[in-house]
């Protein structure tokens, strides 16, 4: 496969996908988009590939949000007509049941905010500046920001950013939960991919349903999500990773995972 504004690789059982529009800060336009749908169905679908890491090229910037030049002209019936915004959702958020991390390099700004927060985690680099700005261009957030940012630091810190368009940075941000970790810039793509080897390395089974229990807590009331816990537990414990695991433990051996 070969893509214009994207980079794809494999290390191993872990897809490291790189936004490559540096001239632009990452600016996510609808090529971009059409590029990151393959790629993500095409980790989806390789049974080799367990843990993806979405992450920006150069030092500057993650995404530095929707592309401002693509959308200036776009008519309002046109917004609507395509559901531009929902595609990146239904894409990589509903139909990715396999877990990935982004690993946030500098400013994510906008849609690149909204774009980092659809990942499972995210680990970002010290210089890392995470923002909702679009109510300076006369909008507001269109790919989920007003909601997950709002679940990830609370109704106070998100009203701020998305009212004032103010910046946290890296610290303040793994302060209030919005970021699993901080590290250096220099060896946030290798700490991020070793994150996800340790992911891939997992029953890989067992690793779609933890992040399902772990998204229902987003989606549903409290005894709904434990019911749907509890339920995903059950179903685990017919896999043949279970027998596997638990025999592994008591043998005092490492268990191999057959995803079944
Ligand atoms: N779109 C397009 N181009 C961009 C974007 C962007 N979002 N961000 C940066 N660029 C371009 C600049 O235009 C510039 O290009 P050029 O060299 O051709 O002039 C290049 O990237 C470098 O940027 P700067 O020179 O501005 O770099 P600075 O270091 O001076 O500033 C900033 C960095 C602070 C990140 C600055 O670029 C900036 O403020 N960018 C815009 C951030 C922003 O507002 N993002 C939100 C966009 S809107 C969005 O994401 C959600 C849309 C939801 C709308 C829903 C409608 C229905």
């Amino acid at each position: 496969m070969s893509f214009e504004s994207i980079l794809v690789e494999q290390r191993g059982a872990v897809t490291l996908i790189t936004l490559n529009r540096p001239a632009s800060l990452n600016a996510l336009n609808s090529g971009v988009l059409e590029e990151l749908i393959t790629a993500f169905a095409a980790f989806e679908a390789d049974p080799t590939q367990r843990c993806a890491v979405l992450t920006g090229a150069g030092e500057k910037a993650f995404a530095a949000g929707a592309d401002i030049k693509e959308m200036a002209d776009k008519p309002a019936a046109a917004f609507y007509a395509d559901d531009f915004f929902a595609r990146w959702t239904s894409h990589l958020v509903k139909t990715t049941r396999k877990p990935w991390i982004a690993a946030v390099n500098g400013f994510a700004l906008g849609g690149g905010c909204e774009l980092a927060m659809m990942a499972d985690f995210i680990i970002a680099s010290e210089n890392a500046r995470f923002g909702q700005p679009e109510i300076k261009l006369g909008v507001a957030p269109g790919m989920g920001g007003s909601q997950r940012l709002t679940r990830a630091v609370g109704k106070a810190k998100a009203m701020e950013m998305c009212l004032t368009g103010r910046m946290m940075d890296a610290a303040e941000a793994e302060r209030s939960g919005l970021v699993a970790r901080v590290v250096p810039l220099a060896s946030l793509v290798e700490e991020a991919v070793k994150t996800a080897a340790e992911i891939a390395a997992m029953p890989p089974l067992a690793a779609i349903a933890n992040k399902e229990m772990v998204n229902a807590a987003f989606e549903t009331g409290l005894d709904q999500g434990i019911l749907i816990e509890r339920r995903i537990f059950q179903v685990l414990t017919a896999t043949e990773d279970k027998a596997e695991g638990m025999a592994a433990f008591i043998e005092k051996r490492a268990g191999v995972w057959k995803g079944k």
